[in-house]
């Protein structure tokens, strides 16, 4: 009877322990995001992991916030391999993310690290595209990156990472995937001279040649109201949108990368119906 007594308290406690853990769910609307893969039309940017960090990088939760060096593990910079192209080369680069379930997206939010005097400037504008299958996108918008980078002067010293939220709330954005495509910004001053990284003598620069990132992810709303309405294809429009972008410091917190995955919650679940049905037997056998 000792042994069946000890089952009994262990399935108690391992119980309790499930409860507890269950009963401290995410915040309503959160989505994980599952995965991220980069492209590059004609193969002109490159990605370049620091650290030996993988695109994984992206949804960690880290934003390296307080990282102050562009080789900081846990950082990709994108190269533009045509910087230095007789002709400028303005080129652009795509992220799309894989969320766990279709969900309802209100925002995207990335961070972005610049370090302008190492020519780590920033993208212009990032589109957002938005898809439930990967096969048929649909355009919510080209939106201008605002940030703090010093491209006019160079005057800043050291890397900074900064938030950026992209507000989508107006699109009814009801998506699996997620297509952010960032089209390079301008070639930053160095110390105050503009055209440094233009005429000194082995640079020979015609285009930015990198920019970075430490974060992307999106912040999902509560999910609508069922809706008959098709969204419409607005994939071949190309028409700018005013600035809704924000720059960093007004962002709201890191609810927007869940770090609790579905696969966690379903194993504890699983064991407090084992451990409930476990306890009914053990229970049952000694009546
Ligand atoms: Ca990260």
């Amino acid at each position: 009877m000792a042994v069946k007594k000890c089952i009994s308290v262990l399935l108690a406690v391992l119980l309790l322990a499930a409860i507890c853990t269950v009963a401290a769910p995410a915040a309503e609307g959160d989505v994980s995001i599952r995965g991220i893969t980069f492209e590059s039309e004609g193969s002109i940017c490159e990605e370049a992991y620091q650290g030996g960090a993988t695109a994984a990088c992206l949804f960690d939760g880290d934003t390296l916030s307080e990282a102050t060096a562009f080789d900081t593990a846990g950082v990709l910079l994108v190269k533009n391999t045509q910087a230095t192209a007789t002709e400028a080369v303005i080129p652009a680069c795509s992220f799309t993310l894989e969320l766990s379930e279709q969900a309802s997206v209100s925002a995207i939010k990335f961070s972005l690290l610049h370090q302008v005097q190492a020519m780590i400037g920033v993208p212009e504008s990032v589109k957002v595209e938005y898809s439930e299958d990967d096969e048929t996108y649909y355009n919510a918008g080209t939106f201008p990156i605002d940030t703090t980078a010093d491209i006019d002067t160079g005057n800043f010293e050291g890397a900074k990472v900064e938030d950026v939220t992209v507000d989508v709330s107006d699109f009814r954005v009801n998506a699996k995937y997620i297509l952010l495509t960032f089209t390079f910004g301008d070639i930053p001053a160095y110390k105050g001279d503009k055209d440094y990284w233009t005429t000194t003598t082995n640079y020979g620069y015609t285009s930015l040649e990198w920019i970075g990132f430490t974060e992307i992810g999106v912040q999902t709303a509560a999910p609508a109201e069922e809706s008959s309405e098709t969204p419409v294809d607005t994939s071949s429009e190309t028409t700018a949108q005013t600035s809704s972008a924000a720059p960093g410091g007004s962002s709201s917190p890191a609810s927007s990368v869940p770090t609790t995955g579905d696969s966690g919650l379903t194993a504890l679940i699983v064991i407090a119906v084992a451990a409930i049905a476990a306890a009914v037997l053990v229970t049952k056998k000694r009546t």
